[in-house]
Order: structure tokens, then C-alpha cells, then sequence
């Protein structure tokens, strides 16, 4: 029997042999104490791919984004964010429980924040107003199937929010999809932007871990929150050297999760009962419709999945999303759409 072809996440994969290898060997210290070289060299080599003056090795993309939002705000600030991203619909409402946030989204097409949404939503002075504390963007988009937010756009949006004096976080989990994918540097991506956190543990395949990277006084207050959060985290070089392994070694492949990717939204497209814009798909994710809606979505979850192919649960929009990854190569894609053409709804034979 062959083993399951798992589509869910990019969260899935597994440490290389070459990544455990270097997790062995790692030097540790103590990093509450600042004496683990290994953070160290992760925090230094992330601060540079970013084009920022420090960072901060995290335990989640969760945590990065909380950790920037308390950071950057005070209890009662508003944080304006998209209405599909996943700070607003995945973060358990942490900026609300534990920042005494309130989220203000505003429409996105394509991960692009609309810039006369946002101008209208920053706060002015008033009584009656809450202080308008930050803009947040996710780049790539996880729900607008892994969208690239270009240098342009993020230009745009941080010159708006700068000249209202709000700082503007990203949420680059994915961030180094969209750099492999432009041709252009993470550096280039932020286009100005305070702060950033990206995940070790999605496409660059690391087991745990995240890195927020912002001003040197930025990360400082970023460290005592942290600590607050309880991730002041001892001999985690163990785990940062997984960190470093991926930022020297694992990002050029990404280009193959997208063309996996755009091979998958192919094949996709030509499955009748299927639907998806190729077009669209700008790098490792793939969201597409099933005719019939959720309950035919759902049926059709459940029987790829009988037969070897496992996919994230229908969205509220009863749309199905699929992601490529380390542990996907195209065999693996031409074989999962094998699947998903026999168990479409519009199948000859079911
Ligand atoms: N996304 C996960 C799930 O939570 C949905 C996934 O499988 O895609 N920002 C973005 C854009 C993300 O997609 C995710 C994880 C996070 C932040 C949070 O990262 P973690 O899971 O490390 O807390």
C-alpha cells in the first residue's frame, strides 16, 4: 500500500535527514540569558534576509503576530487587518484576548489591503475614538490561495499608513513563496514595513518555530513580551539550528512547491465538477470549488481521502484547499489528481 499524499498544509513536513543532522551538532546555551549561539546566528541571518536591524526566534507564527501587535500597541488601540486574514479569522482572537485589541478589518483582493478603505478607517481625534496602533498585511495570502502582495502595492500601503503615523506589520508566514516566486528579496517584499514575522515550520520544513524581525528597540520590547507569553525558551538551539538549516538551504526549492502547485490548479481546472483559475495561483496554494457547494465538497473531502489523498475541510465558502510542500513532488500531483477526477462530482463512473 502506498502512503497517503498529504495536501493539507505545508505544516506537514517533515525534517530532512541533513536538517536533523544539524539539530545534533547544534551549540546551545542558555537564550533566556542570551548565551545560545545558535539563536543567535538564526536571529542574525533572519534580521539580514529581511532588511532588518534584529529578530526574535518565536515559537509559532501565532505567537509572532502577537508578540508584534502587543509590541507595537497599547490595550484599547485599533488594529486595521484584512477581512480574510488569518490574524483575524485563525489567531484564537489573541490580539482581542490578551491586547485588549480591537481588530477593524477592511476588504482585500488578492492579499492587497483597498487603500481608500484604510485611509477611511484610520482614526482621527475625537473623543468618542479608540487610536488607530497598527496595519496589518499577510503576505503571501493564505485564504486568497497563496496571493503575492508585490513591492508596489506594500509601497502603497506603507506610505499611507506611515503619513497617518501607524506602524504596518506583516504577517509573512509564507513570505519567502512570494521572494522565490518574484525573483526578489524579503527585504525588497517589506518595502519599508516595521516588523515581520515568517514561519520555519511551513514550506521551509522545519518541526517548530517562527522568527519576528523588526527595529533592534522594536525586538528588545518584543523579547519582554515574549518572555510574558511565556516562550523565554532555554537551550531552543536545538531548535534554531532546524531554522538555520532552512534559511541556508531550503528556500530555492520552493520553486518546485509552485510548480507543483500550478500543475495541481491545471489538472484541477480540467476535472469537470471542479473549478479553479490557474491563473490565480501565484504559489503553493490552491483553493478550489466543488459543484454542489459544501455538502458536495465535504463528500468529495471524504472520498479522496478513502483513497489516499488528504485535503484541508471545506472553507465557510465550501471551497477545498490543497498545498504543496517538501514532501510533494510531481508524481505525488499527478497522482492525487488521478483521484480527485475520479471521486469529482461529474465523474462518469462513481
Ligand atoms: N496557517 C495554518 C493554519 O493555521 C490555517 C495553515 O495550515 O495554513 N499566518 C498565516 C498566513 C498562516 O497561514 C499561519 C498558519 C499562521 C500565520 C500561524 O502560524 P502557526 O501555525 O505557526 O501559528
Amino acid at each position: 500500500m502506498t502512503s497517503a499524499i498529504d495536501l493539507r498544509s505545508d505544516t506537514v513536513t517533515l525534517p530532512s535527514p541533513e536538517m536533523r543532522d544539524a539539530m545534533y551538532q547544534a551549540e546551545l546555551g542558555d537564550d533566556v540569558f542570551g548565551e545560545d549561539p545558535t539563536v543567535t546566528a538564526l536571529q542574525e541571518l533572519a534580521a539580514q534576509r529581511t532588511g532588518q536591524e534584529a529578530a526574535l526566534f518565536v515559537t509559532s507564527g501565532t505567537q509572532g503576530n502577537l508578540v508584534a501587535a502587543l509590541t507595537h500597541t497599547r490595550r484599547g488601540d485599533e488594529v486595521i487587518c484584512g477581512d480574510q486574514c488569518h490574524v483575524l479569522l485563525y489567531e484564537v482572537a489573541g490580539c482581542s484576548a490578551l491586547g485588549g485589541l480591537q481588530l477593524r478589518p477592511v476588504p482585500s483582493h488578492r492579499g492587497e489591503l483597498d487603500l481608500a478603505a484604510i485611509r477611511a478607517t484610520i482614526r482621527g481625534e475625537n473623543v468618542h475614538y479608540p487610536r488607530t496602533g497598527l496595519v496589518t498585511i499577510e503576505n503571501t495570502h493564505n485564504r486568497h490561495s497563496g496571493a503575492i502582495v508585490d513591492v508596489d502595492s506594500m509601497r502603497a500601503l506603507v506610505s499611507l499608513s506611515h503619513g497617518a503615523g501607524v506602524p504596518v506589520h506583516v504577517d509573512g508566514a509564507r513570505i519567502f513563496n512570494a521572494a522565490v516566486a518574484r525573483g526578489v528579496s524579503v527585504a525588497a517584499l517589506m518595502a519599508g514595513a516595521d516588523s515581520i514575522t515568517f514561519c520555519l515550520s511551513k514550506g521551509l520544513g522545519c518541526p517548530v518555530g517562527s522568527v519576528l524581525c523588526g527595529s533592534r528597540d522594536f525586538i528588545a520590547l518584543a523579547r519582554k513580551y515574549r518572555k510574558m507569553l511565556g516562550a523565554g525558551m532555554r537551550q531552543v538551539g536545538v531548535l534554531a539550528a532546524a531554522g538555520l538549516y532552512a534559511l541556508n538551504h531550503m528556500i530555492d526549492r520552493l520553486a518546485e512547491d509552485h510548480e507543483n502547485a500550478r500543475r495541481l490548479a491545471l489538472g484541477i481546472a480540467g476535472i469537470p465538477g471542479l473549478f479553479v483559475d490557474p491563473e490565480a495561483i501565484d504559489t503553493n496554494i490552491v483553493i478550489f470549488g466543488v459543484q454542489g457547494g459544501t455538502p458536495a465538497a465535504e463528500r468529495f473531502r471524504a472520498d479522496v481521502a478513502n483513497a489516499g489523498v488528504k485535503t484541508g475541510p471545506p472553507g465557510a465558502d465550501g471551497r477545498i484547499r490543497v498545498v504543496t510542500h517538501y514532501g510533494i513532488d510531481s508524481g505525488h500531483t499527478d497522482r492525487a489528481l488521478a483521484v480527485f477526477a475520479r471521486c469529482a462530482p461529474l465523474a462518469p463512473v462513481r
